[in-house]
Formats: structure tokens, C-alpha cells, sequence
């Protein structure tokens, strides 16, 4: 290891801690974000120097640390100017990109052996623009101003250091050069803190403006299968040629109605009189549209809460809830003289009626005495009303 003085001994340590400072955190807060990680690899420099120096005989890796470790942190600056601009209006992107121009050739100077009055008017131009900086530093807002308050404790500790030969003022330059890394690291740990945590939001707000969405398809497919469902439920219902409820649609109503406690109700059973001649003599179509016009007559001659169901063939039921025998009488009748004013063809319905509970207490039993009164009208002579006397 090569020998120095204690005053560069600190300079060196600084540098080499501060270094790698800001090369791990800067590459742990910027993982996958190479134009940054790319700033702090810049650090990667100075601090492969400095362990370098340490193993070395010769003190040239170590002093070439000391004279370049000013200019690579006002690189890395600059290189932040170049990613950033926008957080930059333009005075201050001169006075920022003229400063640091002046700062390298301050640290470089040494090494070129200016003349006195060369090294004097270098100084003056640097202290002119760190002033400009200086100014600019009040109008510079939250992370931004760390950078400007850095760039200035660096401008004062290369004055500092490289003019006067007076120890003091050498461990002054290095008091400012450490707080120019602190800033700086300061400055690194909030920007790339910022930038996670914008990352992070991001991520969230797609995350779920993405479930929203899943939700809204999710809603609108269950919508979709409900209304098809129920599409399904009701062609399981329906009868096809009618549109009327098919024999199971209509057991079921009138069971639900018998299960009802305290309540009345009736059902009409007819059925279409000599429907088989109408088929042998005008075919099956034709018969097939006196089944559809019967049913379209009965929906004409229910309420709303009524039902029409075909139980088979040209039979059909019609359940009527919350209706006495007296008024089922009544309807079936005015039911009768409609059909009877059919013609093209002309045909007609033998009509048994069923009152719940007076008749029947039971579906069965329901059907059982409204298909009896049926016939009963059937052996009437057809074209007639039939009910069991209570
Ligand atoms: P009744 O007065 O005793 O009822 O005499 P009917 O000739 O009407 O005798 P019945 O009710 O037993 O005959 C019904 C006929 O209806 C038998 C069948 O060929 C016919 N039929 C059953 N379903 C259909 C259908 O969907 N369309 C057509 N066109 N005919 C049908
Ligand atoms: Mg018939």
C-alpha cells in the first residue's frame, strides 16, 4: 500500500465511501432503468481506483484518484442535466452546463502548470458562474435544489483546495467535498425513491384499472348467461305451436295454487268439439290453425294474472286464481259464445269447470273433475258449460 499524507488519506477515504454509496443505492433504486444506472455507474470509476490504490505500490492510482474525483461527480451532474432537461429551464441549463466546463479545467489545472495570471482569471470565470448558479439556486424547487447546493460545495472545494497551499483550507476543501457527496447521495436516494415509487403507482393503477375491467366482463357475462337462462327456462315452458304454457308449465301453477293456504280458484278444462273431422276434412295445417286461434282467443278472454296452458292435443286448461266457482261460470261462459262466433272454420269447445277447494283439494283431483265436467258437456251435446255441484 503507498504512503500519503493524512489530509488525502480523507479525501480518498470520502471519496471511495461516498462512491460506493451512491453507485449501490443508485443501482438498487434504478434496477431496469439503464440511462440512470448507467449515471451511477459512473462512480464505479473512482471507486475501482481507490480499492486499486490500496493493493497498489505506486501512488499514482491513488493521487489520480484525488485530482479526478471533483470531475467525475461534476460528470455525473452533467449526465443528470442530459436525462432530466425538462426540470431545468434554460438559464439554469447554461449556468449548469457552463459551471461544471470551468470546474474541470479548475482540477485539471494542476496538471497543466498555468501561469499565475491564467490560474487568476480561471478562478474569477468559476466564481462568476458558481454565482450565476447561486442565484439560480432560489429559483430551483425540491430535489433539484440539492443538486445546486452539491455542484457549489464542489465548485468551493476545488477553489479551495487547488490555490492555497495552507493546510487548513485543504481540510476545508475536503469539509466541502463531503458535503457535496452527501448532497449528492441525499439527491440519488430521493430521486430514485421518487421514481419507485411513481413506478410502483403505475404498476397499481393498471393493476386495477385491469380488474375493473375483469369485473365489468365478469358482469356482463353473467348478465348475459342469466338472460339466456331464463330464455331457456322459458322454452322449457312454453308450448310451441301455441305460445301458451305446455301440460307440465301448467301442473306446476295450479300445484303452487293448491299449496296456497286460505285461497280460491278454478280451472276451465276444454277441449276442441269434432276436431277430427276439421283435420280430415281441411288437413292438419288448417286444424293446426284452429289450435293457434283458439289459444289466441282464450289469452283474449283471461287477465294478466291468468294462465293459459295446453295439456295436449286440442285440450287446453285456463287457471284462474282468486276465482269462485259462480265466477268461473261466468267466464267460461263468455269464453263459450266467443268461439262460437269463429268461423272459417267454424268450431267449437266443450267446457268442465273445477273449483279448488270446494271441488278438489289437490292438482290431481282438480284435473280429474274438470276433465269428468268436460265430457259431461261432451255427452250434452258438445258446445256447452259443465260444473259439479258443490
Ligand atoms: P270430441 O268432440 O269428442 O273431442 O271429438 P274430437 O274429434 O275432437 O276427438 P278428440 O278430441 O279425441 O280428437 C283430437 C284430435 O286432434 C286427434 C288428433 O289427431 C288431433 N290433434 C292432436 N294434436 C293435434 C295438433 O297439434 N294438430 C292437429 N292438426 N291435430 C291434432
Ligand atoms: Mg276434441
Amino acid at each position: 500500500m503507498f504512503t500519503i499524507e493524512t489530509a488525502s488519506q480523507i479525501q480518498l477515504l470520502v471519496t471511495l465511501c461516498f462512491s460506493a454509496l451512491i453507485l449501490g443505492m443508485g443501482f438498487a433504486l434504478n434496477r431496469g432503468q439503464s440511462r440512470y444506472m448507467l449515471i451511477h455507474a459512473a462512480f464505479l470509476f473512482p471507486l475501482w481506483i481507490g480499492i486499486f490504490s490500496f493493493f497498489s505500490v505506486k501512488q499514482n492510482a491513488g493521487w489520480i484518484l484525488i485530482q479526478f474525483s471533483e470531475p467525475l461527480l461534476v460528470v455525473a451532474f452533467l449526465l443528470l442535466m442530459t436525462v432530466k432537461p425538462q426540470n431545468f429551464k434554460s438559464a439554469q441549463t447554461a449556468a449548469m452546463i457552463v459551471a461544471p466546463l470551468f470546474a474541470v479545467v479548475l482540477f485539471v489545472q494542476p496538471m497543466l502548470s498555468l501561469s499565475a495570471t491564467k490560474q487568476y482569471i480561471l478562478v474569477c470565470l468559476t466564481i462568476l458562474v458558481s454565482l450565476i448558479n447561486l442565484y439560480n439556486l432560489r429559483k430551483a424547487k425540491g430535489l433539484e435544489n440539492l443538486l445546486f447546493w452539491s455542484f457549489l460545495c464542489i465548485i468551493a472545494s476545488g477553489i479551495l483546495g487547488s490555490l492555497w497551499n495552507a493546510l487548513f483550507l485543504t481540510y476545508l476543501s475536503h469539509t466541502f467535498k463531503t458535503a457535496a457527496y452527501a448532497a449528492f447521495l441525499v439527491y440519488v436516494y430521493k430521486a430514485g425513491y421518487q421514481r419507485l415509487m411513481a413506478k410502483t403507482q403505475d404498476a397499481e393503477k393498471k393493476l386495477s384499472d385491469f380488474n375493473r375491467t375483469v369485473e365489468m366482463e365478469v358482469k356482463k357475462r353473467v348478465f348475459q348467461l342469466q338472460l339466456s337462462n331464463e330464455k331457456l327456462v322459458n322454452i322449457s315452458k312454453t308450448d310451441k305451436l301455441t305460445d301458451a304454457y305446455n301440460k307440465a308449465a301448467i301442473l306446476d301453477l295450479i300445484e303452487t295454487q293448491t299449496l296456497q293456504k286460505g285461497t280460491e280458484f278454478s280451472i276451465l278444462m276444454f277441449d276442441i268439439d269434432l276436431f277430427k273431422q276439421i283435420n280430415d276434412s281441411m288437413g292438419h295445417i288448417e286444424g293446426d290453425k284452429c289450435i293457434k286461434k283458439l289459444a289466441l282467443l282464450s289469452k283474449q278472454c283471461i287477465r294478466d294474472m291468468d294462465s293459459l296452458g295446453r295439456y295436449g292435443g286440442d285440450e287446453f286448461i285456463i287457471l284462474l286464481p282468486n276465482t269462485s266457482e259462480m265466477q268461473a261460470r261466468v267466464i267460461a261462459e263468455r269464453f263459450r259464445k266467443k268461439v262460437d262466433e269463429t268461423n272459417a272454420p267454424h268450431f267449437t269447445v266443450s267446457i268442465g269447470i273445477a273449483t279448488f277447494p270446494g271441488n278438489a283439494v289437490t292438482t290431481r283431483e282438480m284435473i280429474a273433475v274438470a276433465d269428468e265436467q268436460m265430457y259431461v258437456s261432451k255427452n250434452r251435446g258438445r258446445n256447452t258449460i259443465s260444473y259439479r255441484n258443490m
